[in-house]
């Protein structure tokens, strides 16, 4: 039996790497114990250690993905993830810790959807995880589980929906009953923020018209409708006294509402995702079916507001980039037509919303950030890694380099190139957004919790190693 195994952990001496935080940037050795950051100090010596060289490396904080859905049922669709084969997927690309969602289904109360969802994921996470519990059913029962969840539980994130009427959606008044519960007992409301009655009607009125293919997803989808949900989800949230954060941010007039807000002191916070970033609505052009793959919610948008998003990074207008990998296959082998995007073949609404990313945010936001100059390297790790744990609770065990804190430690060579391509990503995904972009700077080497899990292009983790987070009061920062 291996030591680990065994319940004694051996002790790591990470050597003369550049160690990276959201404000430090210094050469030194770190030296790990426990599973924990022992020591953090030049020229150190300790006998008992393995020791990995990584000079000419950058060491960053594990990163941690706030938004990520493994073995999502959806009822027509399932995305093809698994907890293990997503989480190593995560890791291969550099992420430690995700913060998954549990959907409370119809006859559920929130504590119901987060043990079936607690249940699949322990034996099966290859990182650490956690989760926020989605609210589509605000009745007194729920709202009367609240609190116990928040303070007990570890889960004080809750999401709710603004779009998908009949399906997912939650009324403006149950949003504010929800919100006011939460905000009462220090949690935090994530909104997807898009006008579903009116998109609803758009979408009626193009099926009418006979317009079924890809490209109708995003034209009934306007970046307007984003926009005024995310104005009155903040307004809501102000009078229900919550913070609020909106998931997957993705258009200009979101932004502006978001940034009016926190101008005014209000505690509004998003996320965007890297598709938002690297790519734009043009996909939808692609001949035939294939713009499918880019059919996720909210759509890919104009150039003018991939410009304002980068903009929004840069001044802390949106504090975190998280993936939203929400994996489905193009192609209906071999994981059958319920994972397939091909179920919406007829009829653009029945395509599975949703890609796969989890792997590639953190060598696209280097490469795409960092080397063009548009991110430092402490704002890469303030987004990846530092903003997701001090937002959602996880700060300082996650997040950061420091004495004391979980020894979540990604080795990064700033000089490898590299392709992404779905032939080589880890997610039973059977494309990828990115295929053929290629990328300088690679993850080399993960430590969770101390343990080297990722070598290369070896796997060396396994299933059932993540352990579950209880996160502590959300929105915050
Ligand atoms: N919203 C998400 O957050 N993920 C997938 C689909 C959606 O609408
Ligand atoms: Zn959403
Ligand atoms: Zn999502």
């Amino acid at each position: 039996m291996s030591e680990v195994r065994s319940g004694v952990r051996s002790e790591v001496l990470i050597k003369g790497g550049r160690i990276v935080t959201a404000v430090d940037d210094y050469i030194a050795d770190i030296w790990v114990k426990n599973g924990r950051i022992e020591a953090i100090a030049r020229d150190l010596s300790i006998d008992s250690a393995t020791v990995h060289d990584a000079s000419g490396l950058i060491v960053f904080p594990g990163g941690i993905d706030v938004h990520t859905h493994m073995e999502f049922d959806l009822g027509a669709a399932q995305t093809v993830d698994t907890f293990e084969t997503g989480t190593r997927s995560a890791a291969f690309g550099g992420t430690t810790t995700i913060v998954d969602f549990a959907l409370q289904k119809q006859g559920d109360t929130p504590k119901q959807a987060l043990d079936r969802r607690l249940a699949a994921a322990e034996p099966q996470c290859c990182v650490d995880y956690s989760f926020h519990i989605i609210l589509t059913h605000v009745t007194p029962e729920a709202l009367a589980e609240l609190p116990d969840l928040v303070n007990h539980e570890g889960v004080s994130s809750f999401k709710m929906f603004m779009a998908y009427p009949g399906v997912l959606m939650v009324e403006d008044a149950d949003i504010f009953r929800a919100m006011r519960k939460v905000g009462a007992h220090g949690g935090m409301i994530n909104l997807h923020a898009e006008n579903g009655s009116v998109i609803q009607a758009l979408i009626q009125e193009a099926l009418e018209q006979g317009n079924t293919s890809p490209k109708y997803h995003m034209l009934t989808r306007p970046s307007i409708m984003e926009g005024e949900a995310t104005h009155r989800g903040i307004r809501i949230a102000e009078l229900a006294e919550v913070p609020v954060y909106f998931v997957h941010l993705s258009a200009e007039e979101a932004l502006s509402s978001v940034v009016e807000a926190r101008d005014r002191g209000i505690p509004a916070y998003a996320e965007t995702c890297p598709h938002y970033l690297f790519l734009d609505d043009s996909e939808y052009d692609r001949p035939g079916f294939e713009a499918a793959k880019y059919v996720m919610t909210p759509p890919l948008r104009s150039h003018a507001c991939q410009h304002a998003l980068w903009r929004g990074l840069k001044t802390d207008d949106l504090q975190i980039v998280s993936t939203d990998h929400c994996p489905f296959c193009y192609n209906e082998s071999p994981f059958g037509l319920r994972k397939s995007k091909q179920m919406g073949r007829d009829d653009f609404e029945k395509i599975p919303n949703g890609a796969p990313g989890v792997e590639f945010r953190l060598h696209l936001l280097y490469d795409g950030g960092v080397n063009a100059g548009r991110l430092s390297l402490n704002r890469f790790v303030q987004l990846t890694a530092t903003a997701p744990a001090k937002m959602f609770g996880l700060f300082p065990r996650k997040g950061t380099i420091a004495v004391g804190s979980d020894a979540d430690l990604v080795l990064f060579d700033p000089h490898q190139r590299h392709t992404l391509s779905a032939s080589t990503q880890h997610s039973n995904a059977d494309y990828s957004l990115y295929e053929g972009r290629e990328i300088l700077g690679k993850v080399q080497k993960v430590f969770l919790r101390g343990e080297l899990i990722v070598e290369g292009d070896r796997w060396l983790g396994r299933a059932g190693q993540g352990q579950f987070q209880r996160r502590s009061a959300s929105g915050r920062v």
